[in-house]
């Protein structure tokens, strides 16, 4: 060892011994044992199955921290160019289940634990999940985390480690009830807390002007309010390859606890008050909000953890590089969506406030080095800050913000002379009575790439949200189509079919999901396509338990499991799946849905906090499931039920087990989707929109493969401009539609209570109901009969299932990896 540390103080590399913890069984169980005892101080012998979560926690972990250190040794020894994932969510989910599969150990650690005397699902079940994100994107920016380890890509993830993740959903008398999520409150064995780097973040003040050496004008940000921010760092293992990446997460402490003057002047309680409020910035993920607007605590965290991670990528390229010529070649940032947006100014300080650098070097170093992903076609969902509140909490990032502006607009007015109009479109700089700060345009002018996450969303993003600036920078807006990673959605949550797939093809697919395609073999293999049919059954018999232990109700796997799990969303049009079952049930019970496939259909989601009409879809479709499945007329016909709280590791259970996937928000409003993927990946059929990635999907597992409905992104554009048909024109023709209206009118659902749902109602029947749920109807219950026709031909439906799994091979997140790493931060993936 000695002579190991007189190297390394050499400056030579050296190689610490290999595995102090082999990852045999038996090595495995000591080493539970030893952390039982000598980290937690439990008798191994009265331990319980939390406990022996811990411990192999922590056991993995060891193995982990080898590789972890030699993969940062070659991105060092390299002097690579790096990247920076920048998120404000990482929905992370369990991390046990998924390490061990990377790490390729899962026999032995079943062995270990069963030594031991216990179940290893029952022990990963201790896990809380880490639910620091909302949705899709925050999923996305995970699965993305698991394909750069395992591509072996030099990059880190950057966000914040929020006290509380998104909030617990609760289902009292069918209402959603939100609870806190305090996922931390016995600690993470997955985190490593740093000490250092401690970076100073500054707030508020004001920007005074010195001249400096050089007589030149120069900005200081003065009589600020600092707060300090910690690293935790949290390792990522690529899949059987050693190597493990860094996500690094940044919590906020105060920095008054180095400065002990309010404590000396006798103001004990301020100062622990202003500690406590230093330290709420890092305290709870807001859920989506079209008004974060208002929220200063907000844009407060954005600036948080972008300028603590842009202290630690200065700090690093510092270390080896004194000019800024090499920057653009050493590092890379993508921005998850407009979120972490702020960084663009915070660059441009940097490099001219702190480094000295001319307005014109600054700018290049930054539009080379920022890539922004966009994941919205709301145009209300696009982030727009206060001008009064962005010069109160970051007064120097407004005037940059507002010199980029005005170089932009000079170049605007140069091609477009005389327009007023356009400049007005384009400028970061939005007027009204509330000036605003657009920061969709802020990314795109301060970015070389604008990405959207499907073909039809990055389509639309150039003609119908940004057509301007995809004019005047023809070449800087391209797709990336999503993707999720095929370890944790097929080879950790399906082990049976996973297991399956790999006794005919092997096992390449794991890191070569077009391998798949080799499955198309064996479609007249009997024996295959059983083994594949009661691999789902068992998938459905798990989740008919668990809706069992959740819900209270009876479900039966024979029946056809119709699921709809995602956010809550008027443009997801959950309530359209609603009006079906209502329909479904209104057959039922006249007797015409007789040699019609009986249905279990399932949702899952939770609701902005403040969207209200959010929560009355749930109770609409809560009060459906209790009509319905206490109806002794319905039989096992139909059940309806919505469980609580989706997250990562519900849904781990729920894809496995679906037949079919519900992907049906009006077309031209869902960025991409990828539940969607998630479904199919697991042999689920969709039944689905022109809309997102579905139409990726279809493209790729055949038309004859998917049921598609309704109006196209083009037809729905039409339809909202010139309204050829009404919903009340849809009812008067349509008698099942008329039916499915009065009875929610009537109060059929709601006791006989005839105001609860008339919002819902209301905005059916609105001519400008921007989701054009009616006008979509007739052609989803079309639909929807033959999904119950083709479910009664169960090898026919078995063959189709086959067929998607086949050929889901586009939507690995190693494929889309692979292009962002090559395409736009220009890293050759090996
Ligand atoms: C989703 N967006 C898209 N947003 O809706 C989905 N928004 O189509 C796409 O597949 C996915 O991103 C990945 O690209 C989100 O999930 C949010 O969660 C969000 C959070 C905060 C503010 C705005």
């Amino acid at each position: 060892v000695l002579e190991k540390i007189e190297k390394r103080n050499n400056n030579e590399s050296v190689t610490w011994p290999s595995a102090p913890y082999p990852s045999t069984a038996e090595a495995i169980k000591l080493n539970i044992i030893h952390h039982l005892m000598s980290f937690q101080g439990r008798d191994p012998e009265r331990s319980g199955a939390r406990d022996v979560y811990k411990a192999l926690a922590y056991t993995i972990r060891d193995l982990m921290v080898q590789k972890w250190i030699s993969t940062q040794k070659t991105f060092y020894a390299k002097k690579k160019k790096r990247v920076y994932y920048l998120s404000l969510e990482f929905l992370i989910g369990r991390s046990l289940g998924n390490s061990i599969t990377n790490l390729g150990i899962t026999q032995d650690v079943k062995q270990a634990v069963e030594a031991l005397g216990f179940d290893i699902d029952e022990v990963r079940d201790q896990e809380e999940d880490a639910a620091l994100g909302n949705g899709g994107l925050g999923r996305l920016a995970a699965c993305f985390m698991d394909s750069i380890a395992t591509l072996k890509i030099p990059a880190y993830g950057y966000g914040i480690r929020y006290e509380y993740g998104l909030f617990f959903q609760q289902l009292v008398d069918g209402y959603q009830v939100e609870g806190p999520d305090n996922w931390l409150q016995n600690g993470t064995p997955w985190e490593f807390e740093r000490s250092l780097p401690l970076f100073k973040i500054q707030f508020f003040g004001n920007v005074t002007s010195y001249q400096d050496e050089n007589g030149r004008y120069r900005a200081r940000w003065v009589n600020t309010k600092d707060v300090m921010a910690k690293a935790s760092d949290i390792m990522i293992p690529g899949y059987k390859n050693d190597h493990v990446i860094n996500m690094r997460l940044w919590s906020a402490f105060s920095s008054r606890e180095l400065d002990l003057g309010d404590f000396s002047r006798g103001d004990y309680i301020g100062a622990v008050e202003s500690k406590v409020s230093s330290e709420t910035i890092s305290k709870v993920l807001y859920p989506p909000d079209h008004n974060y607007a208002g929220q200063e605590l907000r844009l407060k965290q954005q600036y948080f953890f972008v300028a603590a991670t842009f202290q630690d990528i200065m700090r690093r390229y510092k270390k080896k590089h004194v000019t800024f010529d090499q920057f653009t070649d050493r590092v890379a940032v993508q921005l998850n969506d407009t979120h972490p947006s702020i960084a663009i100014p915070e660059l441009m300080r940097l490099l001219l406030d702190i480094e000295g650098l001319s307005w014109e070097q600054a700018w290049k170093i930054t539009v080379n080095t920022f890539g922004y992903t966009n994941h919205t076609l709301m145009p209300e969902a696009l982030e727009r800050w206060p001008v009064e509140m962005m010069g109160r909490v970051l007064p120097r990032h407004l005037q940059i913000i507002y010199e980029i502006n005005q170089r932009f607009l000079n170049e605007v007015a140069e091609r477009y002379p005389g327009n007023q109009q356009k400049l007005r479109q384009m400028s970061i700089i939005e007027e009204g009575p509330v000036k605003m700060v657009r920061m969709a345009h802020l990314a795109i002018i301060g970015s070389h790439s604008v990405n959207g996450v499907a073909e039809l969303h990055s389509q639309l993003l150039k003609n119908r949200i940004f057509p301007d600036f995809h004019n005047f920078y023809p070449g800087r807006f391209n797709s990336k189509t999503n993707g999720i990673t095929p370890r944790r959605w097929l080879l950790d949550i399906n082990e049976s079919l996973a297991g399956l797939i790999s006794s005919r093809i092997g096992d390449r697919w794991v890191t070569d999901l077009d391998q798949l395609r080799g499955l198309e073999k064996f479609l007249d293999d009997e024996e295959f396509c059983t083994g594949w049919r009661e691999i789902k059954y068992a998938n459905k018999k798990r989740l008919a338990g668990y809706i069992k232990t959740k819900c209270g109700v009876v479900v039966d796997p024979s029946t056809m499991f119709d699921i709809q799990v995602k956010r809550i969303h008027e443009y997801k049009r959950q309530l359209l799946n609603a009006l079906h079952l209502i329909n479904l049930y209104q057959r039922i019970i006249r007797g015409e849905a007789q040699g019609r496939a009986p249905r279990t259909a399932v949702f899952a989601g939770k609701a902005a906090p403040s969207y209200w009409r959010a929560k009355l879809i749930i109770k609409l479709i809560t009060s459906i499931g209790e009509v319905v499945n206490n109806d002794p007329r319905v039989k096992d016909r139909l059940k309806v039920v919505f469980l609580p709280n989706y997250n990562v590791s519900q849904a781990e259970i729920v894809m496995p087990a679906a037949d079919l996937s519900e992907q049906i928000s009006t077309a031209g409003t869902e960025a991409s989707g990828t539940g969607n993927m998630k479904f199919a990946l697991n042999g689920a059929l969709t039944i689905g929109t022109l809309d997102g990635a579905n139409i990726e999907i279809r493209e790729e597992v055949g038309e004859e493969n998917i049921f598609i409905f309704g109006l196209s992104a083009e037809e729905a554009e039409f339809e909202r401009k010139n309204c050829s048909r009404t919903p009340r024109q849809v009812c008067r023709e349509n008698e099942s539609i008329n039916n499915i209206m009065a009875a929610l009118r009537s109060g059929s659902f709601s006791g006989g209570n005839t105001e609860l749902f008339k919002p819902l109602v209301d905005s059916l029947m609105d001519e400008n109901d921007p989701y054009l749920l009616l006008l979509d109807l007739e052609s989803y219950i079309d639909c929807q009969n033959r999904v119950s026709d083709a479910f009664l031909q169960p090898e026919k439906w078995t063959r189709k299932a086959i067929l998607n799994v086949a050929r889901m091979g586009k939507f690995s997140t190693d494929r889309t990896i692979r292009e962002y790493s090559e395409k736009i931060w220009g890293i050759p993936v090996e």
